[in-house]
Parts: structure tokens; sequence; C-alpha cells
């Protein structure tokens, strides 16, 4: 996969000269190269910003640079490639989920473009439709400085998902949100540290009753600390004891949904 930053801070995105994503470079898995949207201006002063129309605070990125570096990063594309995906870091973007990070692990070319200040010209995003999918994409609902934190983020969600990436492919299946769940809790040796036992089952040797307490932990915690997710949950074909440990949890399965019992 090829994957192009553009960025006033460059410098920022040195974290991905490192582990997992840094090795996936020097192993030529992932061509990742990184854009000084300065080197795109022609005034002397080197300006990306100015005031904002109709008033108010901050500064907005002008167009004339973005058009500029977009165009170069496209020009590099062979022309049959079709669009590449253009993902612009914002909190008024779409959500990006591990269903997006796995969506884009398909694409051959990723550009991000980051915004700083109030955000970027709105007409930059129009123009470039062209010559882009242009997708507009939020990490959650708060609020960086600019979308360089949040391409660091994005790029390693999907970096270690792209065949070869990661040692063990068996570790991106029983992992958090793979699912549609939190992940189960997880122990190592020693089996008592400070008073506190690690839970008998897993020491028990019996893989199908690991397999089972792991999954109703995985119930526990979504339903403890992402009750939204359960809503997504599909609870169609549960076992009997999984039922349970819903119902354990104050959740009835209604219509192959799981349903918050009232009282509960
Ligand atoms: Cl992707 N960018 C910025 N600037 N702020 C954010 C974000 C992205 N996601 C959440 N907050």
């Amino acid at each position: 996969m090829r994957i192009d930053v553009v960025s006033i801070f460059p410098e920022y995105l040195a974290p991905l000269e490192l582990s997992l994503i840094g090795k996936a470079r020097q192993d030529g898995l992932l061509d990742l190269r990184v854009h000084d949207l300065r080197e795109f201006t022609t005034d002397r002063h080197r300006t990306v910003d100015d005031t904002p129309y109709g008033g108010g605070a901050g500064m907005v990125m002008k167009p004339e640079p973005w058009a500029q570096a977009l165009t170069a990063v496209a020009a590099e594309r062979p022309a049959e490639a079709g669009k590449p995906v253009l993902i612009v870091p914002s909190p008024a973007g779409e959500r990006f989920t591990q269903a997006t990070a796995h969506q884009l692990a398909e694409e051959d070319q990723l550009v991000f473009a980051c915004g700083r200040y109030e955000g970027i010209d709105e007409r930059v995003l129009e123009w470039a439709a062209d010559h882009f999918t242009v997708r507009p994409m939020s990490l959650g609902d708060y609020v960086l400085n600019g979308g360089e934190v949040a391409v660091l983020a994005m790029v390693e969600a999907i970096g270690r998902l792209l065949p070869g990436v990661v040692g063990n492919p068996e570790s991106l299946v029983e992992e958090s949100h793979s699912d549609g769940l939190l992940e189960y809790p997880v122990y190592t040796k020693p089996s008592s540290w400070r008073d506190r036992d690690v839970p008998a089952v897993l020491l028990s040797g019996n893989h199908g009753k690991i397999a089972q307490w792991r999954r109703h932990e995985q119930y526990r915690r979504t339903a403890e600390r992402r009750p939204d997710l359960l809503a997504e949950f599909d609870a169609g074909k549960l076992p009997r004891a999984d039922r349970t440990a819903f119902a354990d949890l104050g959740y009835d399965v209604v219509d192959g949904r799981l349903k918050q019992r009232p009282d509960a």
C-alpha cells in the first residue's frame, strides 16, 4: 500500500518510523511518504492560512497550496489507476471505526490531508472530488488541534491490517471490536500476584470452558463500558448459556437483538 500525508508539521509523523509500522515500511509492505504543505506555497512567507470570510475566531487554510500539493500527489499515480481515497481528518467527519480500517486496508493508495487551525477552505474538498474519493473522517467526539495525531492513529489502525505487518494474524481475530464486542481480560504468570489469583478456569486446561468464560467476560465488559455496542450485536443464534449470561446482565433477546430489561 502507498500512503501520502500532507501536513505543515511533517516532523509530527516521525513516530510512523517506529515499531510495527516502521518495520512494515522497511520491509516494503508500506510505502509511506510525508509532504510539507509549505513546499507548495509561492510567497516569501510560505503562507498557508488566512482570516475566515464571514468573520469569527481563528484562521482557515488557503486553497491554492492544498490544490498544488494534492495535484502533485495525484500526478505520481498511474493515469489508469482510478481515484485514490483522500482522507481529511476532522471532528466534523464521519466516524472512523474498525470497519473503516478494514475497508481502507483494501485500497492501493491513501492520501491524508492534515488540516490545522479552523480547517481547510471548503472549496478544496469540492475541487478534490474530481481527482479523489474524498472522505472527511473523525476519531471521536472531541477536538484535536490538527489532523496529524488522528493520522498517526488511522495509519496504525489500517497498517496493522495489511498482509504481513502483524506477525501472527491470529492476534487480529481475538481483539476488541473484531466481533463488535470489547476484548476479554488477559493474565500472565505468576498465577498468584499480591494476593490476586488468575481466574481458575484459565488454569483448568478445559478449552471449551475457557472459550465460554472469555466470551461471557466480553459480554460483561461491553455491557458495563459500551452498552451502545450491544444494541448493534447480532444475538440471533446465541447458545442457551450465552442468553443466560446476557439475562444475568439485564438483557433479553428480542427478534435477534439485545434489549435491556426496564428493571435492570
Ligand atoms: Cl480526525 N481531527 C481533528 N482535528 N480533531 C479530531 C479528529 C480528527 N477526531 C476527533 N477529533
